[in-house]
């Protein structure tokens, strides 16, 4: 039959280069569909004798095969290009470290808080919380402070408001950590040795007073606690807060209600070039307040003073952070501004978690 090999030489051809399966699906129609020229040419079997029909038909058999080999080669090899392309574009390295997601640090006073309760914690002191709005009992009288008392003045004291009629005792928000003490002395009774960390609020406001603060304030009461107790203490907690090898501190006679003796304490220190250093130099910084319970105080709280004694003591929270961390500023605190954070080295992603320990 003429022409079959001209009939071979297109197809292949058109279908080797055929980009897509629509390409190949035109060229299958063109050559094998009911009016493709195969079946054009079969049909022309039937005019033919005998003889040069068989030939022509086997002929015409083996090119049919052929080309539908070839379009099935091309369109499995379309395919395999096609996922291969694919898994290209869509590689994916499973092995590439993660990218580090920015997150929140620890607060300072967070911190702090936690170095300061695992120090006590050493110690055998206990934490006790306490609620955050007190009545005026707890957060006064029981510590010594009556109504007309010239320190109710000096705590600034938020009174929370009252409906009329309300005959329930005053609210306020407490104005130390105080009232706190007394509540786990009148539950637990003495001998007791607990700290108490937590908010206060004083309505004051200026460039270093913010409305709340915090307050960090122990309590040690047995049969025989002394001011001795109360010194080795406070120099134990210093030396260990700020990471020297001695400190020493002064103690100078001041007047809070609730103790008696009671001390403000000073600790040894110098400042120079902006720098502060804790344990050497010439320099006092007062770092808290102390004293002997009230034994009045002991009594409000359940607890008998002709059998049982003990020192307390009060600091800031917020200043031990910024004296240790060397951070001049509030906004630090309480804009939580993380930039200032950083800066005062609380990023996020070089701090150990409190969980992994205070290790800084
Ligand atoms: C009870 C009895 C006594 C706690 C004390 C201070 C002295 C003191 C200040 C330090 C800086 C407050 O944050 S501050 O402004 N505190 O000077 N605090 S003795 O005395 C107590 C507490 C509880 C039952």
């Amino acid at each position: 039959m003429d022409g079959l090999d001209a009939l071979k030489g297109k197809y292949l051809d058109g279908i080797a280069g055929a980009g897509d399966e629509a390409a190949l699906e035109e060229l299958r129609v063109a050559a094998l569909g009911k009016k493709g020229e195969i079946s054009l040419k079969m049909r022309e079997l039937g005019q033919m004798d005998p003889s040069a029909r068989q030939a022509a038909g086997a002929a015409l058999n083996r090119l049919k095969d052929e080309i539908d080999a070839a379009l099935r080669a091309r369109k499995a090899g379309l395919a395999d290009a096609a996922l291969d392309a694919r898994l290209k574009a869509e590689w994916l390295d499973v092995t590439l470290p993660g990218r580090p997601r920015r997150q929140g640090t620890i607060h300072p006073v967070s911190q702090v808080t936690e170095e300061v309760t695992a120090i006590f914690a050493d110690m055998g002191f206990a934490v006790a919380e306490g609620p955050q709005i007190e009545d005026d009992w707890h957060n006064f009288d029981a510590l010594n402070i009556p109504p007309e008392h010239p320190a109710r003045q000096e705590h600034d004291t938020f009174f929370m408001a009252r409906a009329e009629g309300d005959t329930r005792p005053p609210h306020v928000l407490r104005t130390h950590t105080s009232p706190v003490q007394i509540r786990a002395m009148a539950s637990q009774g003495a001998p007791i040795r607990v700290i108490a960390p937590g908010r206060v609020y004083r309505m004051d406001m200026d460039q270093t007073h913010t409305p709340m603060f915090h307050q960090v304030e122990g309590l040690a009461i047995d049969r025989d606690i002394s001011m001795a107790n109360l010194k080795w203490v406070l120099e134990e907690f210093c030396r260990s807060f700020f990471e020297v090898d001695s400190v020493e501190l002064r103690f100078r006679a001041s007047h809070f209600p609730f103790t008696e003796p009671s001390a403000e304490v000073d600790i040894r220190c110098s400042w120079e070039g902006g720098q502060l250093k804790i344990g050497e130099g010439d320099k006092w910084m007062e770092i808290l307040g102390s004293g002997m319970v009230h034994p009045k105080v002991l009594a409000a709280a359940g607890v008998d003073p002709t059998e049982w004694q003990g020192f307390a003591f009060g600091m800031g929270i917020d200043r031990l952070a910024m004296l240790k961390y060397g951070i001049p500023d509030l906004r630090a605190f309480f804009e939580s501004d993380l930039r200032w954070l950083r800066h005062y080295g609380f990023a996020a992603l070089d701090m150990p978690t409190v969980a992994g320990g205070l290790s800084r």
